[in-house]
């Protein structure tokens, strides 16, 4: 991938490894549904230790204002990119062979003191809340925004029925 075509959006999701894509699609549900626009891309920290570092200095200033970086066992790319931009950015262990990802949860979450990551649950719920997570950093700025995020979590509590079947 030639850097220059690293694609960069208000949220942009990255991951890892394309094996990351079935678990970090599951961030673009929440971001669809509140219309909030979003980018992809492969960035690892261990492959592509170039890619990662223009993706991290660049971010800000192309425009994105909320990362979503997933990854899975040594899982250091949303530490690194945390290290390397002020923008927040939200970690989303991916499941891995080794005892259902607590490899990767560890990595992402025992971030020393002074670089902040918000580690979400690993797998697919992880991802979900991470899109989530996004919309309601940004919302803060966007009463639209924030007010399709009340309607959203309206609908989501009226699909709960009552009644067990
Ligand atoms: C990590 O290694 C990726 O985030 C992925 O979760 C894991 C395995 O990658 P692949 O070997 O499937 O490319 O860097």
């Amino acid at each position: 991938m030639d850097v220059n075509q690293l694609p960069f959006e208000k949220v942009t999701i990255v991951m890892g490894s394309q094996s990351d894509w079935p678990t970090l699609r599951n961030a673009t549900t929440p971001l669809k549904e509140l219309e909030v626009p979003f980018a992809t891309a492969v960035v690892s920290a261990h492959r592509t230790p170039q890619r990662l570092v223009e993706f991290a200095t660049r971010a800000r200033e192309e425009g994105t204002e909320v990362i979503i970086a997933g990854a899975g066992g040594s899982a250091h790319l949303p530490g690194m990119i945390a290290a390397m931009t002020p923008l927040p950015v939200i970690g989303v262990p991916v499941e891995s062979k080794f005892n259902t990802g607590l490899d990767s949860l560890l990595s992402i979450v025992q971030m020393p003191k002074g670089v902040a990551v918000a580690t979400q649950a690993v797998g697919a719920s992880g991802a979900f809340n991470a899109g989530l997570m996004a919309a309601q950093i940004l919302s803060l700025a966007d009463p639209e925004l924030q007010q399709r995020l009340i309607d959203w979590r309206e609908r989501q509590s009226a699909q709960v029925p009552f009644e067990v079947e």
